[in-house]
């Protein structure tokens, strides 16, 4: 007998008939994720969170629509998500709280990664998202859906949080009213990607540890974790690549002075996404590329403020302030993209 929770046995029964092994995996802040073994067959299976994920059957259309694309242009099973039909033939199981559990294939012999810990880690990542962004640029952008309206809608992100803060509790407000001034005094922030850009099948999530890289190799093999897969605009998957890979400190971090962006690691990163979508994307995005980690790194703040003033309800948290500590790791962020903004237009060709 596995040490599972029952629930997680009671989900993997709808997608197997066999008893598996495993645990939870990850260190996602929205859906719970297991590593799964049936003898020597593995399984990922994820519990998708309805409070953030309230139309998971139109995600998982999306996810769909996109790995059959992916597979028509890429031979190598190795290199996408592979999902595993219920036993009863569908896509995924929603469970009796209303939550959508969905199973993919496990990929033996990958690892992750939650820090970008070289140069050549850094050019491995952008090179899978680059290589995921140019397979889906002839995929029709419509019917893939936005699975969170006005995901990187970073105008909107403000509007919201300005709404969250001036109904926040007094004491939430004082706690963070430094963080708070720095949001209101640098909304031109949520403004530097162009909205007149096209829109793509994009990614949306693109961090370092949705990626696999192969264990001996060291090569990235598979982007993961489709769940904002969505139209989008491609400068925003390159801002949130960057963004998420320049500094080595941890989201939490409470030394800001740790807080810093690795220029080799940038430059790697650049040079990875453009050699894959160089001959897709237009002069106008890439003349957005160089803004967007900022916008990006402003965005995640209000977005991780915003939550601390709500009372910490959307992203997991494990201690008191962590939300707002994660806040104030971005918008440091934000200042060092803003202040070395030339340098990685140099990166970009711009
Ligand atoms: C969330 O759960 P995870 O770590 O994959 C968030 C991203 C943030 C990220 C910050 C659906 O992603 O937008 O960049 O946390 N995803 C959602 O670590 O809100
Ligand atoms: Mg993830």
């Amino acid at each position: 007998m596995s040490g599972l929770d029952a629930s997680v046995r009671a989900a993997f029964s709808r997608f197997s008939s066999e008893e598996p092994q495993g645990g939870p995996i990850g260190s996602g802040h929205i859906n719970d994720t297991y590593e799964l073994r049936v003898g020597r067959d593995e399984f990922v299976l994820q519990r998708v969170n309805p409070a953030v994920f309230p139309y998971a059957e139109t995600q998982m259309e999306n996810i769909r629509r996109i790995l059959e694309h992916l597979e028509k242009k890429s031979p190598d099973p190795r290199s996408r998500l592979s999902l595993v039909k219920t036993r009863e033939g569908t896509a995924y199981w929603k469970g009796d709280d209303g939550a959508v559990w969905r199973c993919y294939g496990g990929q033996s012999g990958t690892e992750t990664f939650d820090v970008i810990d070289s140069p050549e880690r850094a050019y491995e990542v952008a090179k899978a998202f680059g290589v995921f962004l140019r397979l889906l640029v002839d995929l029709p952008v419509p019917p893939l859906v936005e699975t969170i309206p006005g995901f990187h809608d970073a105008p909107a992100r403000f509007r919201a949080f300005d709404t969250a803060s001036k109904n926040a509790p007094a004491a939430r407000r004082e706690e963070a009213a430094d963080v708070i001034a720095f949001a209101c005094s640098h909304q031109e922030l949520s403004r530097l990607v162009p909205d007149s850009l096209p829109l793509h099948a994009c990614h949306y999530d693109t961090k370092v540890n949705n990626v696999l890289f192969d264990r001996e190799s060291k090569k990235a093999v598979c982007v993961v974790d489709l769940d904002t897969a969505m139209p989008g605009r491609i400068p925003i998957d390159f801002g949130d690549l960057v963004r998420s890979g320049a500094s080595e400190a941890a989201e939490d971090c409470r030394d800001l002075d740790a807080v810093e962006v690795r220029p080799a690691v940038i430059k790697a990163l650049a040079t990875g996404f453009l050699e894959e979508v160089h001959g897709v994307i237009s002069t106008e995005e890439r003349a957005a590329l160089p803004d967007a980690p900022a916008e990006l790194a402003y965005e995640l703040g209000v977005r991780f403020l915003m939550d601390f003033l709500e009372g910490d309800i959307y992203f997991k948290t494990k201690r008191p302030s962590q939300n707002l500590d994660r806040a104030r790791v971005q918008f440091k962020l934000a200042e060092a993209f803003v202040r070395d903004k030339s340098v990685l237009a140099g990166y970009c060709g711009v």
